[in-house]
């Protein structure tokens, strides 16, 4: 038997909601049941039974005054329907004080019964507790103790301050074009690969990654923050009815968190929906045990229904751009749950990967999650598996109110790191880059797309007080970014780049025929709004339209969106990989639209912080 306390009353459920338990629990079940009650819930029974007994008493017929019964008592010889008021006045009389008298002896022997009872239940209250008291007193005692154990995590509530939805919210004529953007391949994905994680525009196919419609997750603050009703609308449909993780699928650690822990965080604080943050708690709880490894430097992998948790098939390692760029998401999940659990995985992480021996504060790209070391040949990159690591440095100060200093000085060690070991000008145009140490130690001139990230970070480092070079070093490096795209003869991006050292070469960049692909990566135009929102140089609003339209004009299938392509060296053929990434969506168009707002209470850089994937999460006032 069981009692739900619930938030307007005390409501009484007997518990046998099915009938095939209620039969066979019936005969035993009354006893025991009655003893499981609280007495708060057994005092109420007690006194519906007695005030049902006491209203017996007062409407039955055998004690009505003008009752069938009491016509009895009325001499044989008179006819049995004779009204009362025809007797002598004496006898009506006697007959009143005695029925009186008759009715104050049964509410006399009603009550002595209802205080019996209510002394029967106090007795027997008292009684379980002296049963129940050791072990109650145990688990307070275990309850107890866990409490001091576990770190005390102040629930949070979304502020919900702007009100994205309101109809008079104005949108310039670039807004509107990137808006069109986004809704072309919205209603093209919603038309043919609605509820599946990635859509193929020229096969107008779908296929799978994690199994949980990625491209909706990582796009539902997308639609808020564009103020798209309907779509978010469909997208909050989705999260509420169509969304499960109970899926028989090994998914990637870091990716499915930046982008659907990430997305399901970012929409609840915008919209204070709960239906969002329960999907991020049961996704958070899914992906818990792959911090189960000897070091507890997490596993790349894991399956969302068994939570078996494994390194990646392609090695031992796991990036290590990949462990540290959880953080974000794990320290809000427990800020908007209370529960302590999520972040400290993912401090015990950070912990470690701080503790272990760096070059300057940069790190390889590798981590063992059985030994937990970094792999000390491994390359150091701030491109693909180093990148983020640099970037969660500096965000997760933010996101703490800059009251962890551990972050921030790692971060600043790995930028002199940087300029140390990694930071070049090419030849001839003297453009600033980020190149790569080999095993280590041996220079390489190579830069993938990814880096152009660091240009904004840089920029938020330096709003945040960090030295004038770093947004020096920003402006150079995002400049160098866009000259990857402007000296393209699609001018777009592609996905290496490697910078020519040689004095006397005629071009600076030397693209790869492998490395001349183009995934629609957002990291140029990410650092081109950080950038604006702060120098609110036009400069930067003018390159980002370029490469707006150049993704317009190379990238788009009219009707069908926006695909990849694979060679941004033949703008006569450039030719589509027939792929929309949900990151265009999620970033780079995302991006483009705050680069070209004028409003400046939308998403303040002062109040949130963006996770790696564009998702917006508050900022904290501490831990
Ligand atoms: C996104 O998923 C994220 O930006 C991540 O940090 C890097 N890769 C893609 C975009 O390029």
């Amino acid at each position: 038997m069981m009692s739900n306390q619930h938030r307007d009353g005390v409501s009484i459920n007997l518990g046998f909601a099915q009938d095939s338990d209620y039969n066979s629990y019936r005969g035993q079940s009354w006893t025991r049941s009655w003893r499981r009650l609280s007495s708060l819930q057994r005092t109420v029974i007690v006194l519906l039974i007695c005030m049902a007994a006491l209203c017996f008493i007062y409407f039955h017929p055998t004690f009505q005054s003008n009752s069938k019964k009491s016509t009895r008592m009325i001499p044989v010889n008179m006819p049995p329907d004779n009204p009362a008021d025809k007797l002598p006045q004496e006898v009506v009389k006697e007959m009143e004080i005695e029925k009186k008298k008759k009715l104050e002896d049964l509410k006399e022997k009603a009550q002595k019964q209802l205080d019996n009872i209510m002394d029967n239940v106090k007795t027997r209250d008292d009684a379980d507790k002296v049963v129940d008291a050791p072990a109650e007193k145990n688990n307070d005692k275990l309850q107890e103790e866990k409490e001091q154990e576990k770190e005390e995590v102040e629930v949070m509530k979304p502020s919900l301050e702007y009100d994205f939805f309101d109809p008079n919210r104005k949108h310039n004529a670039q807004q509107k074009a990137i808006i069109e953007a986004f809704k072309e391949c919205w209603s093209a994905y919603k038309k043919y690969a609605w509820g599946h994680d990635e859509f193929h525009p020229v096969s107008k196919r779908h296929s799978e990654w994690f199994g949980v419609g990625l491209t909706i997750v990582d796009n539902i603050d997308t639609t808020i923050i564009m103020g798209l009703e309907e779509e978010y609308e469909e997208a909050r449909q989705f999260a509420a009815n169509g969304l499960s993780f109970d899926k028989d699928k090994d998914v990637n650690l870091f990716e499915i968190t930046i982008r659907v822990l990430g997305g399901l965080l970012s929409a609840y604080h915008l919209t204070g929906d709960v239906v969002f943050k329960t999907k991020a708690k049961d996704l958070g709880d899914r992906l818990l045990p792959c911090f189960n490894s000897p070091s507890r430097v997490p596993y790349s992998d894991v399956n969302l229904r068994t939570g078996n948790a494994h390194a990646p098939r392609w090695g031992p390692d796991s990036s290590t751009s990949e462990v540290t760029t959880i953080q974000i998401e794990f320290r809000d999940l427990s800020k908007v749950t209370g529960d302590a659990k999520y972040k400290e995985a993912v401090d015990e992480v950070y912990q470690h990967v701080h503790d272990e021996p760096k070059k300057d504060g940069l790190v390889p790209i590798f981590i063992n999650a059985q030994s937990g070391k970094l792999r000390n040949s491994g390359t150091i990159s701030v491109g693909a598996r180093g990148d983020s690591y640099y970037e969660y440095l500096l965000k997760q100060w933010l996101q703490t109110g800059k009251t962890e200093m551990k972050y921030k000085d790692d971060y600043v060690q790995a930028v002199e790191g940087m300029k140390t070991h990694l930071v070049r000008k090419s030849e001839p145009s003297k453009l600033t880059y980020i190149g790569e140490l080999l095993s280590g130690r041996n220079f390489s001139p190579k830069m993938d797309h990814l880096v152009c990230f660091m240009g904004g970070t840089l920029a938020l480092g330096h709003l945040n007080g960090l030295p004038d070079d770093h947004l020096d070093l920003g402006k150079a490096l995002t400049s160098t970014c866009y000259q990857m795209y402007a000296r393209m003869p699609t001018h777009l991006s592609p996905e290496i780049v490697y910078f020519n050292q040689a004095q006397g070469a005629p071009e600076d960049l030397i693209v790869k025929p492998l490395d001349a692909h183009n995934l629609l990566r957002p990291e140029t135009v990410e650092s081109l709004f950080y950038l604006y929102r702060i120098t609110k140089n036009e400069q930067y609003r003018e390159w980002g339209w370029k490469i707006f339209q150049a993704f317009k004009k190379h990238a788009r299938i009219e009707g069908l969106g926006y695909s990849s392509i694979n060679n941004v060296k033949n703008a006569g053929n450039p030719s589509f990989r027939d792929k929309l990434e949900s990151f265009f969506l999620a970033e780079t168009l995302k991006y483009l639209y705050l680069l070209f707002s004028d409003d400046a209470d939308l998403l303040p850089l002062d109040e949130y912080v963006f996770n790696t994937e564009g998702h917006p999460l508050p900022i904290y006032k501490s831990v």
